[in-house]
């Protein structure tokens, strides 16, 4: 079975050609402003033409609150796009195949969970049965698996845990809240935060690379590991999960999760959580649109 994947970011839109669960071809275009839920989807389509030919089904994974009419963001500040956006029924009328369609944490935290169960030996038991995949990039996402089923929630809203608040005289987050996890670590946030203390202004992947060197680049980094060190900490205390799986481009970055590690290290032990790379890599969400098709339920 051959399925199209399309990741749509906040910052990029990467499409894959999947076959039996592997990604044989990747492209990658910039999020277009969001007009139309048409004009997103012939935009998408555009550069993939050639594929459709060869692919049975659809399966998107989006940044946004996924629910029957489309997407909404929660943070408009990472990606504005207009209420309703029915972004699924516009490439199902434009492509005549099925699509699937699950916010871009929760499908990477069901394949990540897949993933786990794959590489664990026969061996070590008890099976993990309680995760929560983090994505740290544009925004701050999440997805969580519990008692071995992606947990969606009423509203399908479960897992927007970059919208936990651990400052509560922090930052105000695009979402209309104060003190979200998203508005201190996210790849925005950290962005924001590096053009008030760095002059000139340096992008995000020059803080990394100079990190090293530079302590004030070091600390808009350690901030937003702090961030994600917390909402570790909150998840393990809510829902004492068996392991967390990081991804995203800053999850990604240069030494980002050993720095994640030595925090975690000095929280108190009930609080302390396995914190594991993605298997899919930066990829992970691309591979859990096109894993849609294998089994949600
Ligand atoms: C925001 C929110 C989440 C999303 C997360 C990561 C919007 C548009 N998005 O918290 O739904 O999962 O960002 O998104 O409100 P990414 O673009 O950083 O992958
Ligand atoms: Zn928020």
């Amino acid at each position: 079975m051959q399925t199209l994947a399309i990741d749509i970011g906040g910052t990029k839109i990467a499409l894959g050609l999947v076959s039996n669960g592997q990604l044989v071809e990747r492209r990658q275009l910039p999020t277009p402003t969001a007009k139309s839920a048409i004009q997103f989807a012939e935009t998408i389509l555009e550069q993939c033409q050639d594929w459709l030919a060869l692919v049975e089904n659809i399966g998107i994974s989006t940044t946004g609150l996924v629910t029957e009419q489309g997407i909404s963001a929660i943070n408009p500040d990472t990606l504005a796009f207009p209420t309703p956006f029915p972004l699924h029924q516009a490439i199902e009328q434009c492509t005549g195949k099925t699509v699937a369609m699950l916010n871009d944490a929760q499908a990477a935290a069901w394949y990540e969970y897949a993933q786990l169960h794959a590489i664990k030996s026969a061996f070590e038991e008890p099976k993990t049965k309680n995760m929560a995949y983090i994505t740290v990039s544009t925004g701050v996402g999440g997805g969580l698996v519990i008692d071995g089923k992606l947990h969606k929630g009423v509203n399908n809203f479960a897992g927007h845990i970059g919208h936990t608040i651990i400052d509560i005289n922090g930052p105000i987050c695009g979402c209309g809240q104060q003190g979200c996890v998203e508005a201190i670590a996210s790849g925005t946030a950290i962005e924001k935060q590096s053009r008030i203390d760095i002059s000139p202004a340096i992008d995000n992947k020059t803080l990394f690379a100079t990190a090293d060197t530079n302590p004030i680049a070091e600390a808009i980094i350690q901030r937003s590991c702090q961030a994600i060190a917390a909402l570790c900490c909150n998840l393990k205390a809510s829902l004492d999960l068996d392991v967390i799986v990081l991804g995203g481009g800053i999850g990604f970055a240069t030494g980002y999760i050993d720095r994640l590690e030595q925090l975690m290290a000095l929280r108190p032990a009930p609080f302390q959580v396995k914190i594991v790379p993605a298997q899919g890599d930066y990829d992970a969400c691309l591979l859990g649109a096109a894993y849609q098709f294998i089994h949600i339920d």
